[in-house]
């Protein structure tokens, strides 16, 4: 590429600018993020082990070969030596080059395994905890006391901690207490990934993972899925807030008490009005189905149905509400009374019949979807 000066000196200010405007990039560090319990600080100073080491060998072998390149230039008269296979140093040296290479690998043998050994230790768990990951949220049962946390993506806009990073409800933990993981899936594989808590773990629909940590710095911590599990992978960041014990006991009763209230209400055979079904449908909708059957009802056709004009949503309620509550096995369509309550399907299914032109016109009671499950 032929510069004009000028455009060189252009591009020399824009890239001098960059790289003293540090700020900027501030958030970007250059290192792993700063671990929050011992395993993963033990992780982390594996990792600098295996860093420095390589970095020395680098300057090691850099500097050799620049030496060897200028010593023995042709201009200065050198010559290849056509013995060298003959000699000591020639036959040697391609035994004892491996040699020091296997010595050095040895030296990280150590620190690597106890590190390995302690990712498959399982302390005896105070809190037990099944992380669910499903296209594309994260639901956390708390198997200790039933209380029931689903994270879904809060904001497509980036905001103070990055683009794609908040999610509505944070997975709460407390600190200093041993903590077991259950990862699973409910459709396709996903991966839990909290790099400054814990290790990196797949979850895998049918099968229960282990991980265990015991966080003991107090804070929000930030992780994503890991696994490429479809379209929506981005939109399934995670946030950890880890409090203390006694705010924990706090929040776990506070959770209790809004999970009573929930089913308390979506139980009773109450009867919802049409702009009380609509307006919790909508909300519903957009948070659990629109990332496949889209906001505006169309669908990403032929893979995610359009519910606008779907035969299904506008013809009888018992379909209706059997393809919702059960899901369809073998695509993406889950089986979403099991997460959702009777007035939360019936609120969502009264919402897909009446939304976007669909004109079915009735309306769905929680006693309806109690009766159809
Ligand atoms: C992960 C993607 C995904 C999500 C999220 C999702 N669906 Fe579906 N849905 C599908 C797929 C795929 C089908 C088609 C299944 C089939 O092949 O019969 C489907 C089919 C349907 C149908 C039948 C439509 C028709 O005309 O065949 C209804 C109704 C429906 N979904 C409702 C919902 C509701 C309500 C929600 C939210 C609670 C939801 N879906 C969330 C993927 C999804
Ligand atoms: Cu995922």
């Amino acid at each position: 590429m032929h510069l004009k000066r000028d455009s060189k000196l252009r591009l020399a200010t824009i890239g001098g600018v960059f790289a003293l405007s540090n700020p900027a990039y501030a958030e970007y560090g250059l290192n792993l993020v700063e671990p929050a319990s011992e395993l993963t600080a033990n992780v982390f100073d594996l990792h600098m082990l295996t860093t420095k080491l390589a970095f020395y060998i680098t300057v090691v072998v850099t500097v050799f070969v620049a030496f060897i390149l200028v010593r023995y230039r042709r201009s200065s008269g050198a010559e290849a030596d056509q013995e060298m296979h003959t000699n000591k140093f020639g036959v040697y040296s391609w035994l004892l080059v491996p040699l020091i290479v296997l010595g050095i690998d040895l030296s990280l043998v150590g620190p690597a395994n106890d590190t390995l050994k302690q990712v498959e230790q399982h302390v005896d768990a105070e809190l037990t905890v099944k992380v669910t990951g499903s296209q594309w949220k994260w639901t956390y049962d708390y198997l200790d006391n039933g209380v029931r946390v689903v994270s879904n993506l809060q904001e497509h806009e980036a905001d103070e901690v990055g683009y794609l990073r908040s999610v509505d409800n944070h997975f709460v933990l407390p600190v200093d207490t041993n903590i077991r993981f259950l990862h699973t899936a409910t459709d396709v594989l996903h991966a839990w990934w909290v790099p400054a808590i814990a290790i990196k773990k797949d979850s895998i629909p049918g099968y229960i993972h282990e991980t265990s940590t015991r966080v003991t710095k107090e804070g929000t911590y930030y992780g994503q899925c890991a696994e490429n599990c479809g379209k929506g992978h981005a939109y399934m960041p995670i946030v950890v807030d880890v409090i203390s014990k006694e705010k924990f006991s706090e929040w776990v009763v506070a959770r209790t008490a809004d999970a009573n209230a929930a089913a308390a209400e979506a139980s009773a055979d109450k009867v919802w009005s049409k702009e009380d079904l609509m307006a919790r449908g909508e909300e519903l909708y957009v948070k659990n189905c629109a990332a496949c059957h889209q906001v505006n009802g169309a669908g990403l056709p032929p893979v995610f149905p359009a519910l606008k004009g779907s035969a299904i949503a506008l013809g009888a309620v018992a379909e209706h509400l059997d393809v919702v509550i059960k899901g369809k096995a073998g695509t993406a369509m889950a089986a979403w009374g099991a997460q959702l309550n009777d007035l939360e399907v019936a609120a969502i299914v009264t919402y897909e019949r009446n939304a976007w032109g669909n004109d079915a016109g009735d309306l769905v009671q929680p006693a309806d979807v109690k009766s159809a499950r």
